[in-house]
């Protein structure tokens, strides 16, 4: 257990690291949209203990019954739809402004750092809002909810699906040399409301902190990088982002 003095030397020591840093990374999971109403993949209230989308989420399952993952899809849409940015996606919004150099890196495919104001945004996962075509590849912004099943592509006629990274696929080779460039430079980085199960970005606070920055968790709950890096705040990320980044920093 944390003493409360302590909670508040963590908080007071990342807002001086803030206040140093040149080059500032943040990486973001589900946690960081709890709060907006976005369901997260595990821990309690977890999405993925009732809907099973690991069967979900891959390839294999898209070749199978491509309408049975729309429908999965169009309900997350239709989810996350009418959901705004809250008090964290915001603050890092206003840390993006004051920063020389700085690089959001989500896993998040809801495109709310995005609705916060965030610019410099890496998705790792992709986005859901966008569509991809699996005959020839392209790629276009498609908000209907939800989307008539087949969905198909204007130019080949081929079938639609979510421009998102499913499991067993290899995340867009320019995003993660961007994003691995951006861990090696950095001086600073925040790991925010990541379970850090899932590869490779569960692995880029420890390839920031090799690389020389001082990695932050902030997290509900502890998790296996949480004693590895060199600071962990425990508590919620609509809390304690604001409180690290309110100005004066
Ligand atoms: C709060 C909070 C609050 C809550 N405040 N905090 C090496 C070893 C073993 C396996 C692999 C490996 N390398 C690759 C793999 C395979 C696989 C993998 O990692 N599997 C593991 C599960 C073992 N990875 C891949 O397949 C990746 N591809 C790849 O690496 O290609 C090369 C390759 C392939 C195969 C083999 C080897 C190499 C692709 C991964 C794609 C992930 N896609 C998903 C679905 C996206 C589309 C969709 O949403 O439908 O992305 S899975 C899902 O998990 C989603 C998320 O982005 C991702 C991460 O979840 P996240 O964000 O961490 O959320 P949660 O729910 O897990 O955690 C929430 C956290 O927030 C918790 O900690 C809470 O406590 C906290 N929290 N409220 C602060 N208010
Ligand atoms: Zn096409």
């Amino acid at each position: 257990m944390t003493r409360p003095e302590q909670v508040a030397e963590n908080i007071a020591l990342v807002r001086e690291k803030l206040r140093q840093a040149r080059r500032v990374v943040v990486l973001t999971g589900a946690g960081v949209s709890a709060e907006s109403g976005v369901p997260t993949f595990r821990g309690a209230g977890g999405m993925w203990r009732t809907y099973r989308a690991t069967d979900l989420a891959t390839p294999e399952a898209f070749t199978k019954n491509p309408q049975l993952v729309w429908e999965f899809y169009n309900y997350r849409r239709e989810v996350l739809h009418p959901l705004q940015p809250n008090a964290a996606h915001k603050a890092l919004a206003a840390l993006e402004k004051r920063c020389q150099h700085f690089v959001l890196l989500t896993q998040n495919i809801d495109g709310l750092h995005q609705a916060a104001g965030s610019r410099a945004v890496l998705e790792l996962h992709g986005n859901i809002w966008w569509v991809r075509c699996t005959g020839c590849g392209l790629k276009a912004e498609d908000r209907r909810v939800p989307i008539p099943f087949p969905p198909h592509c204007d130019a080949c006629g081929g079938m639609l699906r979510p421009d998102v990274v499913w499991f067993g696929e290899s995340l867009d080779s320019g995003v993660l040399h961007r994003a691995y460039t951006t861990l090696e430079e950095c001086d600073l980085m925040l790991v925010i409301g990541t379970s850090g199960v899932v590869q490779p970005a569960a692995s880029m606070g420890l390839y920031a902190q090799q690389h020389g920055a001082f990695v932050v968790e902030i997290n509900l709950e502890p998790t296996p990088y949480s004693r590895a890096f060199d600071v962990s705040l425990l508590g919620k990320a609509g809390k304690l982002v604001p409180q690290l980044v309110k100005e004066p920093i």
